[in-house]
């Protein structure tokens, strides 16, 4: 028995400041019927698609800061996308700023949506681990402000049933941390599809750089097996207004190994044909959860932030 989803990983390559959003979704447009045209059911897109990656800057006027953000999904811009999806039957994933008004207060978050074949919204997830700081800091090159623009998201790491299989969502420094996947692990997750807008250069640690390649590799195949879960990451890579940012967007399988990568530093598309019962092996046998983990022994997990060493 399989349950087979073909799935597409749609890179982008860098996105201007000026680029407006129509010029975007053309773009997003395009790799999304290049992914029907190859058999796909769904396609993801990068973390915050829709925009350059706008933390890079510091900015005092939140009307500057908010004209990077959606304040409706879909809105009359964005339609295209979820009228195309209805129209070739490919759902897809899609990060993007979001700023809702809640209770009368606004808030931004660093958003994903998952899109069924029908057009319709079926999962959102706000991003958990924002990476950065939150005042500027003149001495970098760039900044890395998410810190400042965004919430914490409080939607959790939630699984859906959706693509005739169980999915999640997380966000691009996300996919560092064991427990994103974990939390998903645990709710039986057999695909995770997370967009990412890594910088080659990491100002504050930048004896790590040239080994951002392998970290990516490894923080996410790792995820996958450890787990028994297919993993899907997609970068928006090239270099975006003088910044270059990491590619190799891959398709992870439950084995941890990596089953298609992009070759390049640009809008590429890359597939595979995801078998959801591979997920079974791994799940029934090493990370059989229920018959070995020791969750008395894991109390440290959520009781502590911060690594505190013995005296
Ligand atoms: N967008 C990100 O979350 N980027 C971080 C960088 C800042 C390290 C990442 O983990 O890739």
């Amino acid at each position: 028995m399989s349950r087979i989803l073909t799935v597409g990983a749609a890179q982008l390559g860098p996105i201007a400041c000026a680029d407006a959003r129509p010029r975007v979704v053309t773009r997003l447009l395009e790799l999304m019927r290049q992914a029907h045209a190859m058999g796909c059911g769904l396609v993801v897109f990068p973390e915050l698609a829709l925009t350059t990656f706008f933390p890079r800057w510091y900015m005092e006027s939140e009307a500057e800061i908010d004209a990077f953000c959606e304040k409706e999904m879909p809105s009359a811009e964005t339609r295209p996308l979820f009228d195309e999806a209805a129209r070739l039957s490919v759902g897809f994933y899609l990060g993007y700023a979001e700023l809702s008004l809640e209770g009368g207060r606004k808030r931004r978050f660093n958003t994903s949506i998952l899109v069924d074949g029908a057009g319709r919204v079926v999962g959102k997830y706000r991003k958990i681990h924002l990476p950065g700081h939150a005042e500027h800091e003149p001495s970098r090159r760039f900044q890395h402000l998410e810190k400042r623009y965004f919430e914490i998201g409080d939607l959790g790491f939630g699984v859906w049933r959706a693509f005739g299989g169980i999915i999640g969502m997380c966000i691009c420094n996300d996919r560092r941390w064991p427990e994103t996947y974990r939390v998903m692990g645990l709710q039986g997750v057999e695909m995770v599809l997370l967009g990412y807008n890594t910088p080659v250069h990491n100002p504050p640690a930048q004896e790590h750089d040239h080994l951002g390649d392998f970290h990516n590799r490894l923080s996410m195949q790792a995820g996958a097996y450890q787990n028994g879960t297919w993993v899907v990451g997609v970068a928006k890579t090239g270099n975006e207004e003088g910044v270059p940012m990491l590619a190799q967007s891959q398709i992870i399988a439950p084995s941890g190994e990596t089953v298609a990568m992009t070759a390049t530093e640009a809008d590429e598309l890359i597939v595979a044909r995801c078998d959801l019962d591979l997920c079974n092996s791994y799940k029934r046998t090493m990370f059989n959860f229920a018959a070995h983990r020791v969750p008395e022994a894991y109390r440290l997990i959520c009781e502590r932030r911060g690594a505190i060493p013995p005296d």
